[in-house]
């Protein structure tokens, strides 16, 4: 396995529930490092970009609204096999169908309103780490 980086966000939901430090522990407890981290409230343009992807779904303009609803808290996170481990923590998209003890599990209120978003590929990870971090504002382990 190698060492990957992925992108973390703490969706508003979350952070309104103050749930940030809870969610942390668990990246933590995985042996996922925080290599970037900022809080920030997202613009409509912002969130719209991030979620391009999804622009012709039906539930693009929830999204949106939910990702400008409140602050979110973005990061960077760094170990083995970092964007599957993520994943796997985070539990599925919607909290009904999350495995017991995965975040969403936990926090999530439905599949609108999940708790976190995670990149779910290597490559959108990077892309992803690019649409919110300057390189000079990620800091890989050194020690
Ligand atoms: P995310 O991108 O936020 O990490 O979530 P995901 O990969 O598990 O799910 P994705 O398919 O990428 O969808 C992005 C977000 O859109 C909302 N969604 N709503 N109402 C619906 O059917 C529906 N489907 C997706 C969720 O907030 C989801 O996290
Ligand atoms: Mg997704």
């Amino acid at each position: 396995m190698a060492v990957e980086q992925t992108l973390s966000i703490i969706k508003p939901d979350a952070v309104a529930k103050n749930v940030i430090g809870d969610i942390y522990s668990r990246f933590e407890k995985a042996g996922l490092r925080i290599i970037a981290a900022k809080m920030k409230h997202l613009s409509r343009a912002e969130a719209e970009g991030f979620y391009a992807v999804h622009r012709e779904r039906p539930f693009f303009g929830d999204l949106v609204s939910f990702m400008i609803s409140g602050p979110v808290i973005i990061q960077v996170l760094e170990g083995e096999d970092a964007v599957a481990k993520h994943r796997q923590i985070m539990g599925a998209t919607d909290p009904k169908k999350a495995e017991a003890g995965t975040i969403r599990a936990d926090f999530a209120e439905s599949i609108d309103e999940n708790a976190v978003h995670g990149s779910d590929s290597l490559e959108n990870a990077a892309i992803e780490m690019a649409y919110f971090f300057a390189a000079t504002e990620i800091a890989p382990r050194t020690r």
